[in-house]
């Protein structure tokens, strides 16, 4: 077996995956006709030419644009079902899901319709996927802090339903000290914690996230190396990093796939994942992403292992659970 051939069908977890962000074309143009919206573009060539980014603000301009055609329960079904599809072809076992309900909820979309719609796939593919799933629910950084709480209290209905919370949107000027409180008062509600940090912000906001936050894993986390007292900390703590090797390339976080820094992270014994972040507008879901790797790095079939073990010891499964898949 190749190692392309084998790092597709080893079983994987997937860490770091927004429903917002696996938003097909496809299915946003049948969504939009279905719901009577308008949207500035007239083919999928279209929509695929716009998806050309500078930065991660760029991006975040048009992935807001494309959620805001997701109006009724079964639109949050289809986008969901549609990604747990993908993600069980590509031999994922286990998935903690992003799901950005403020994104929603500023347009008049309740947080209930939200939430209902993605419970709704998650059970199903339970059941005939045989495929495991978390949530996490993300407070977005651009907002203020009194938005995020607002967030927390609407969600305590559904506090079974939820395993995480975590951070995202524009990182530059949002750093994660501007929200210690909702993450303290999240902790004490049982939520767990991560926190999208140094993807485009510097290694100080990782700091941040471990001392101010708390947090139990950091989202992408790729400018740890440049603070080797932080690799340290990272690597004996063995803190999860759930890094996106196709969005880091598409943002510009990397100047290029072979300037990828994923195997130096292996080499500094930290707990690096791969996954796939916003599939739909990065070129590709899980298998991608590694696919697209091994050749330009060099990553080597005890790289593969290591890193889908990774995925599992840094998933928010209890430890019996991690167990049956190491
Ligand atoms: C995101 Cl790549 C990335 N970074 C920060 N926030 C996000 N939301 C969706 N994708
Ligand atoms: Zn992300």
């Amino acid at each position: 077996m190749n190692l392309i051939t084998f790092a597709q069908s080893i079983p994987k977890a997937e860490l770091h995956l927004h429903i917002e962000g696996s938003f097909e074309p496809e299915l946003m143009f049948e969504i939009a006709r279905r719901n009577n919206i308008p949207i500035p573009y007239n083919s999928i060539n279209e929509v695929k030419a716009a998806y050309n980014f500078n930065n991660l603000q760029e991006f975040l301009d048009i992935y807001y644009a494309g959620a805001g055609v997701l109006i009724h329960k079964q639109d949050f079904y289809d986008l969901t079902y549609a990604y747990l599809c993908r993600a069980a072809n590509d031999n994922v076992k286990h998935v903690e899901i992003f799901f950005d309900p403020q994104t929603h909820t500023h347009r008049g979309i309740s947080f209930e319709t939200v939430i209902e719609g993605i419970l709704e796939a998650l059970h199903d593919a339970r059941k005939n996927l045989d495929l495991s799933s978390y949530l996490i629910m993300s407070y977005l950084r651009h907002l203020d802090e009194d938005d995020a709480i607002r967030t927390l209290q609407q969600s305590l209905p559904y506090r079974d339903h939820i395993t995480a919370v975590g951070l995202d949107s524009s990182e530059l000027g949002n750093p994660p000290s501007k929200f210690a409180e909702v993450f303290s008062l999240s902790r004490d509600q049982g939520y767990k914690l991560c926190a999208h940090a140094g993807e485009e912000g510097p290694a100080e906001y990782i700091w941040e996230a471990l001392t101010l936050l708390n947090v139990d894993r950091i989202d992408h986390g790729n400018r740890c190396l440049d603070d080797l007292k932080l690799i340290t900390e990272l690597s004996n703590r063995q803190i999860g990093l759930t890094i996106c090797p196709l969005s880091n390339d598409k943002l510009q976080v990397v100047s290029d796939l072979s300037e990828h820094p994923i195997k130096t992270m292996l080499e500094h014994n930290l707990k690096a994942t791969i996954n796939s972040d916003d599939p739909a507008y990065f070129g590709g879901y899980i298998n991608q992403n590694f696919t697209d790797l091994i050749t330009p790095i060099g990553l080597n079939e005890q790289n593969i292992i290591q890193l889908a073990k990774n995925s599992f010891q840094t998933s928010f499964l209890p430890d019996t659970e991690i167990e049956t898949y190491l």
